[in-house]
C-alpha cells in the first residue's frame, strides 16, 4: 500500500468534445460538419449511428455541470463546434450557437469550474471540406478567423485555450487510414494536412498574443510509447521511427522549429513531404503556455520492409486490453513523459485525456460497477505521479471522458465515461469509477494497492 499524493494545486478535470456529446445537430441548430456527412455513408460507423442527439448535452448542460460539481472537478475541457458558430465555416455567425457556449460557460463559472476550451476537435464545417478542407491552405485562414470570433466573444469566460485536439488523428486517421472524417486515403494528403494544422496552430497562437495577451494557449497532442517488438537493431530502429513519425512529427515543429529529419527524408524520397512556404516553420515554432498530452496505450513495433511507407508494424502492448483492443501498459505514460522532458524545453504539461472503454452496464440495483476502469486509472495515475516525482512538470489531469458518448467510427458501442448514459432515456448515472475519481480529487491522491505494479514488458525496451 502506498499513499500517492499529488502536488498542491494539481488540477483535476475531465474532458469531452462537441460532436461527441452535444446533439442538437439539426440544420437550424448548426451547419453540417464533416462528421455528419461521414456518418451518412453506410459502413462508416459501427452501429450506423450519428451525432444528431448524442448525449443531448446541448439541452442538458445544466444537469451535466451539476454532475461535474458533484464529482468535484476543478476544470472541464470542452470543445466548440465550428459549424455551430459559423454554419458555412466562415461569414455568417450563428448567434444562437454562440449563445449556447456563453450559457454553458456562465454555468461553469457559477459552479466554479474552470473551462479549458478546444477550438477544433474534428468537426470541420462540411462547406469548407467542399473547398478542399484541411488539404487547402485557405482553411488555415478560415480557422484563424473563426478563432478570432471565439477569442473576442468568449473572452469574459475563457482564459485557457487549446488550438487543436490530436492533429495526428485529423491528418492520418482522416486522410490516410480513412476511418475518420473526411474518409480520404492518401498519404501525401495526410502529411500536407498535418502541416496545415500546425500552421493554423501557429497563426492562432500569434493572434491570441496580439488580441488577448493575458490568456493562455496550447495544443493537445496524442502520443503513444513505442518499444521494439524483439530486441533487434531493426525493431529498435522501427520503434524509434514510429515515435518520430507520430509523436515528434507534431511536437518537433512546435518546440524545435523543424520536422524530424529521418521522417522528412523518407517523405521527401517518397514524394510525400508537405509543401511549405517561407516563414511557416517560424510561425509554428512559437512559445506556447502548456502542452496537452493525450495518452491511452503503448505499442511494440516490428520492422517490416513490405509495409509502405512506414516499413513497420505495430502491436498492442500490455497485460490486458480495453474494449477498444488497446493494451493496458501504464508504464508507457511514464516513459513518454520522461522522453518529452528529455527532448524538449517544454512548458507545463497537462494530461488532457487518459481513460479507457469497457462494456459497462447498470446492475439490477442500478449501480454501474466498472472495476477495470478504476484499476486502469489508478495504474496510469500512479505512473503520472512517478514522472512528477522524477521532476517532470505535469500540472493537471483530465480524465476521458466525463460521460459515455459518440466514439467516432465506433458510434455508441464504446463507453469511456465515468458517468453512464442511458441513450434511450438520457439518464446519467455516476459509475463506481466516477465515485472513486471524486475521492481522488477530494484527497488530491489515493492509496495505491500495488495492483497496478507495471508488468515488465518481456520484449520491450523504451525506445
Ligand atoms: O473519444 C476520443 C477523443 O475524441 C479523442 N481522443 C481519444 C478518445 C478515445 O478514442
Amino acid at each position: 500500500m502506498e499513499q500517492i499524493q499529488f502536488p498542491k494545486d494539481f488540477l483535476w478535470g475531465s474532458a469531452t468534445a462537441s460532436f461527441q456529446i452535444e446533439g442538437a445537430g439539426e440544420p437550424a441548430q448548426r451547419g453540417e460538419s464533416i462528421w455528419d456527412r461521414y456518418c451518412r455513408t453506410p459502413g462508416n460507423i459501427l452501429d450506423g449511428s450519428d451525432g444528431k442527439t448524442a448525449c443531448d448535452h446541448f439541452h442538458r448542460f445544466e444537469e451535466d455541470v451539476r454532475l461535474m460539481e458533484q464529482l468535484g472537478l476543478h476544470s472541464y475541457r470542452l470543445s466548440v463546434s465550428w459549424p455551430r458558430i459559423l454554419p458555412e465555416g466562415m461569414g455568417r455567425v450563428h448567434q444562437d450557437g454562440l449563445n449556447f457556449y456563453k450559457r454553458l460557460l456562465e454555468c461553469l463559472r457559477t459552479h466554479r469550474i474552470q473551462p479549458l476550451v478546444t477550438l477544433y476537435h474534428w468537426d470541420l464545417p462540411q462547406r469548407l471540406q467542399e473547398r478542399g478542407g484541411w488539404q487547402n491552405r485557405e482553411t488555415v485562414d478560415a480557422f484563424v478567423a473563426y478563432a478570432e470570433i471565439l477569442f473576442r466573444e468568449l473572452r469574459p469566460w475563457v482564459n485557457n485555450w487549446v488550438t487543436f485536439n490530436e492533429p495526428y488523428c485529423t491528418a492520418f486517421l482522416g486522410h490516410w487510414v480513412g476511418r475518420h472524417a473526411p474518409g480520404i486515403r492518401d498519404y501525401a494528403a495526410a502529411v500536407q494536412v498535418s502541416h496545415h494544422l500546425l500552421l493554423a496552430h501557429g497563426k492562432t497562437v500569434r493572434l491570441l498574443r496580439q488580441t488577448t495577451p493575458n490568456a493562455k494557449i496550447g495544443i493537445v497532442l496524442n502520443m503513444n510509447s513505442y518499444y521494439p517488438h524483439q530486441n533487434t537493431e531493426e525493431d529498435r530502429r522501427a520503434a524509434e521511427w514510429n515515435y518520430q513519425a507520430w509523436n515528434s512529427w507534431f511536437a518537433d515543429p512546435i518546440f524545435k522549429g523543424g520536422y524530424p529529419q529521418e521522417v522528412l527524408a523518407l517523405y521527401e524520397a517518397e514524394g510525400l513531404a508537405p509543401r511549405r512556404e517561407p516563414g511557416d516553420m517560424a510561425l509554428i515554432h512559437q512559445p506556447i503556455d502548456f502542452l496537452g498530452l493525450n495518452h491511452y496505450f503503448s505499442e511494440t513495433v516490428s520492422a517490416n520492409p513490405d509495409v509502405w511507407p512506414t516499413r513497420s508494424e505495430t502491436h498492442p502492448l500490455g497485460d490486458t486490453r480495453t474494449a477498444m483492443g488497446w493494451g493496458v501498459y501504464p508504464q508507457g505514460i511514464h516513459d513518454l513523459l520522461a522522453r518529452l522532458d528529455r527532448d524538449y524545453q517544454h512548458p507545463p504539461i497537462f494530461i488532457t485525456e487518459n481513460g479507457a472503454a469497457y462494456p459497462d452496464h447498470p446492475a439490477e440495483d442500478g449501480l454501474v460497477r466498472d472495476p477495470e476502469r478504476q484499476d486502469y486509472l489508478a495504474r496510469y495515475l500512479y505512473q503520472v505521479h512517478r514522472a512528477i516525482r522524477e521532476g517532470v512538470d505535469v500540472r493537471g489531469y483530465y480524465l476521458w471522458s466525463l460521460m459515455d458518448n459518440f466514439e467516432w467510427a465506433f458510434g455508441y458501442t464504446k463507453r469511456f465515461g465515468i458517468v453512464y448514459v442511458d441513450y434511450a432515456t438520457q439518464a446519467r448515472t455516476v459509475k463506481q469509477s466516477g465515485h472513486w475519481y471524486a475521492n481522488v480529487i477530494q484527497n488530491n491522491g489515493f492509496v495505491y494497492d500495488g495492483a497496478g505494479q507495471p508488468a515488465e514488458a518481456s520484449k520491450a525496451n523504451p525506445s
